[in-house]
């Protein structure tokens, strides 16, 4: 086993000075709060559904992620319902947009069309395909509003082009642009090797589930355990594995504590490896 990242190491707690963008801040001062490092990606259809996974969910995660494109009765009175939920029950908003143009294009993207996904994601994420142009054209929009940015180092469906050299450009293009903007990356392993001192990035993981080893259509899950200590993830993401889950209202919440603790339990038994 080769030697933990020294980041791993470090409490959330003692991360939040080495970020200046107010979004990274935020996230690691709630998951100190709240001793959670889940995130929900709430893939449903309708308003009505998102808000009651939300509402279930809400006070065992640090974040709640957001596909706006599938939900058929998407208006701007749901995106600010949620963020009244985000301040009431402590989350921030993560819009899984997974921008892949030229900067002109997603920065018309992000701010404009019928979602104005700016106006009311905390955080958002961008493919690095495109060169950096797409990170400059997302911050004119994003960094006056304190935004956040993450850039897909890796994902988690089989087939992934998304490795090697393509990893590593990402992440080197990540660090030509700077942190005030870019905060961290989608990925599956902890991407930001070699980093200097104080520079610290949040890394995301999906493909996270107790039970299910996969889906039909290239999904792979990793357990919580595996996601933050042995790959050294900082906040895992969940799907199906909670909204999913049969059983009711009061199961959704029971399986959302289930994976927040567990998460926990996996980043405590990290910083024991000191
Ligand atoms: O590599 C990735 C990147 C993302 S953001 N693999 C993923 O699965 N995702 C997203 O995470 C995906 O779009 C979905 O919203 C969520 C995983 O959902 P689940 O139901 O499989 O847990």
């Amino acid at each position: 086993m080769s030697a933990p990242h020294p980041t791993t190491l470090k409490p959330y707690s003692a991360r939040i000075e080495l970020h200046a963008n107010p979004t990274a801040r935020r996230i690691l001062e709630i998951m100190d709060r709240k001793k959670t490092n889940l995130a929900v990606s709430v893939d449903v259809t309708t308003t009505a559904e998102a808000l009651e996974v939300v509402r279930r969910v809400g006070a065992s995660v640090c974040m709640v992620k957001t596909h706006c494109d599938i939900i058929e009765d998407f208006t701007l009175d749901f995106a600010n319902e949620l963020v009244k939920l985000s301040k009431q029950l402590d989350f921030v908003i993560f819009e899984d947009r997974k921008f892949a143009d030229i900067g002109n294009t997603v920065s018309l993207q992000y701010s404009a069309g019928h979602h104005r996904i700016a106006s009311w994601s905390d955080l958002t994420n961008a493919h690095s395909v495109p060169g950096p142009g797409i990170i400059a054209g997302l911050s004119s929009v994003g960094l006056p509003l304190g935004r956040g940015l993450l850039l897909l180092a890796e994902m988690s469906s089989k087939g992934s082009l998304a490795v090697g050299s393509y990893t590593e450009q990402t992440m080197k293009m990540a660090r030509g642009a700077g942190r005030d903007f870019v905060i961290g990356f989608i990925a599956q392993n902890r991407v930001d090797t070699n980093s200097g001192e104080g520079e610290d990035w949040l890394i995301m993981s999906p493909g996270v589930g107790l039970v299910s080893i996969g889906d039909k259509l290239g999904q792979q899950y990793r357990t919580p355990r595996e996601v933050v200590y042995d790959s050294g993830a900082d906040i895992i993401i969940v799907g199906r594995g909670i909204y999913g889950i049969q059983g009711g209202e009061q199961a959704v919440k029971d399986e959302a504590e289930r994976y927040r603790t567990e998460g926990w339990k996996a980043y405590e038994e990290r910083l024991g490896r000191k």
